[in-house]
C-alpha cells in the first residue's frame, strides 16, 4: 500500500486543487489530505471563505482523496507521515524546497502547479463584480432620486 499526503487550504475548490489530486493519486495506491483549519489558515496569513467542515466535505466527495485529517500546526508534518505510513510527500512547486527536511523519512516531491487559477484570483473576481453591481445600484438609485426631485 503506497500512502502519498499533501496539504492544503482547498478553499473555494478549483480545477487547480483538483489536477494536483489527480496527479498525486496516480502516484500511489491512497491519499491522503492534511486539510489546513480555519485557525491555521490565519496563521498562514489566509482568511478562508469555506468553512473547515464544508471544504473537508467537498475533499472527501472528490475520487481522487481517501481521507482528511486537520492540519493546525506547521510543525505536524513529520508525525503525520509516520502515522499515515506515507511513502509520499508532494506539494504544487510553488512549495519547492521548503520541506526536504522530510526526505529522510518520505520521497518529498514537488509537482507544477495549474496556471492561470488560484483562490486568490477567484476571490478577486468575486470582487470585481461585487464592486460592479455596487455601481449599477448606485447608478439606479441616483437616477431614481432625480426622478423623484422632479415630482
Ligand atoms: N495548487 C496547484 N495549482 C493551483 C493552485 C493550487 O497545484 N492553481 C496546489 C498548491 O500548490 C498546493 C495545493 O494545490 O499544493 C493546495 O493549495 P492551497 O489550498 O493554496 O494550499 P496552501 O495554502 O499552499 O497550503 O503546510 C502546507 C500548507 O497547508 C499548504
Amino acid at each position: 500500500m503506497k500512502t502519498v499526503v499533501t496539504y492544503g487550504t482547498f478553499d473555494l475548490f478549483h480545477v487547480g486543487h483538483v489536477r494536483l489530486l489527480k496527479r498525486l493519486k496516480s502516484l500511489g495506491d491512497k491519499l491522503v489530505v492534511g486539510l489546513s483549519t480555519d485557525e491555521f489558515n490565519l496563521v498562514k496569513g489566509k482568511k478562508t471563505i469555506i468553512p473547515y467542515a464544508d471544504r473537508r466535505e467537498v475533499l472527501l466527495a472528490c475520487q481522487y482523496v481517501d481521507d482528511v485529517f486537520e492540519e493546525s500546526a506547521w510543525e505536524q508534518k513529520r508525525e503525520d507521515l509516520i502515522r499515515e505510513q506515507a511513502t509520499i510527500f508532494a506539494m504544487g512547486d510553488d512549495w519547492a524546497g521548503k520541506f526536504d527536511d522530510l526526505q529522510d523519512i518520505v520521497e518529498v516531491l514537488y509537482l507544477p502547479r495549474t496556471q492561470d487559477i488560484s483562490t486568490t484570483e477567484l476571490k478577486t473576481v468575486i470582487n470585481q463584480i461585487h464592486e460592479e453591481k455596487l455601481r449599477e445600484i448606485r447608478n439606479v438609485a441616483s437616477h431614481l432620486n432625480a426622478l423623484i426631485d422632479k415630482l
